[in-house]
């Protein structure tokens, strides 16, 4: 049985080794990927932001929670990888310019790789060039995230510059939500990584 709460505690101070002792237990226990993301993970980086909210945490604590919550997707990626089908399509994935926020796209990543799909990972700081990059490798769709308020409208940018051209905008991050999606004319919006995949298959098996 996986101490979630360990492992919650482990990312939070960024303790990586801890962090990587305690999934690699889970992963040896077939414990399943979703509860380890859902259950200790991600609530970790939650409330490592809500404590920086309250002035009780700094950039370097985030900085550190961030590289230990890291260490411990890579060692579940594969996991999530092995259940992919045979490639459905192409699809990219980066974080907008002025964003340096990566954690939540490379998620979208990892589960749309899961899935199947092809994935382009552009990285952080994209402008409208670098998604430019994507589209001429015969992506279908570009999954943008957002974590700051200041870099959200960015998204509107893309929208704009990709309009009437081959290809689906769809968008996702903690401060997005799908009234915005509809605001910039997105083809959509996702909540969470598993949401993206599901967007993904609606707007693919659509045409
Ligand atoms: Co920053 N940061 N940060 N940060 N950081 C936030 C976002 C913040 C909410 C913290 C806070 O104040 N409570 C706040 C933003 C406030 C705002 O805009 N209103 C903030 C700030 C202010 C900043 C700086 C400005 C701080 C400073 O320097 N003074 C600075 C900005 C740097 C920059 O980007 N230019 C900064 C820097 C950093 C670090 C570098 C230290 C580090 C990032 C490290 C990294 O990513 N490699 C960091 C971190 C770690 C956070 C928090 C704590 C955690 C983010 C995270 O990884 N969450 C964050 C607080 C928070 O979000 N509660 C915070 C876990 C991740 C799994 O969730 O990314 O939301 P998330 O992704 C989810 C969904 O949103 C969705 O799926 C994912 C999985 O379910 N999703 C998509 C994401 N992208 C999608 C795309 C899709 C679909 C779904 O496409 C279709």
């Amino acid at each position: 049985m996986t101490n979630f709460e360990a492992l919650k505690t482990a990312v939070i101070k960024g303790s990586r080794n801890d962090v990587k002792a305690i999934v690699q237990e889970a992963i040896d226990n077939q414990e399943d990927v979703n509860a380890i993301l859902d259950k200790g993970m991600i609530p970790a980086m939650r409330e490592i932001g809500d404590r920086f909210s309250r002035n009780e945490a700094y950039v370097p604590e985030l900085l550190v929670a961030a590289r230990a919550m890291q260490a411990g997707l890579s060692m579940l990626e594969p996991l999530i990888a092995a259940s992919g089908r045979k490639s459905l399509g192409k699809v990219a994935v980066g974080t907008v310019k002025g964003d340096l926020h990566d954690i939540g796209k490379n998620l979208v990543a990892i589960m749309l790789k899961g899935a199947g799909y092809d994935v382009i990972d552009l990285g952080v700081n994209c402008d409208v060039a670098k998604f430019e990059e994507a589209l001429a490798q015969g992506a279908k769709i570009l999954a943008c995230s957002s974590l700051l308020t200041t870099t959200m409208p960015y998204m509107k940018d893309v929208v704009e510059h990709f309009k009437g051209k081959e290809v689906k905008i769809i968008i996702g991050g903690a401060p997005v939500t799908q009234a915005y999606a509809d605001e910039i004319g997105a083809a959509g919006y996702s909540e969470d990584a598993n949401g993206a995949v599901k967007l993904v298959d609606k707007i693919l098996k659509a045409g």
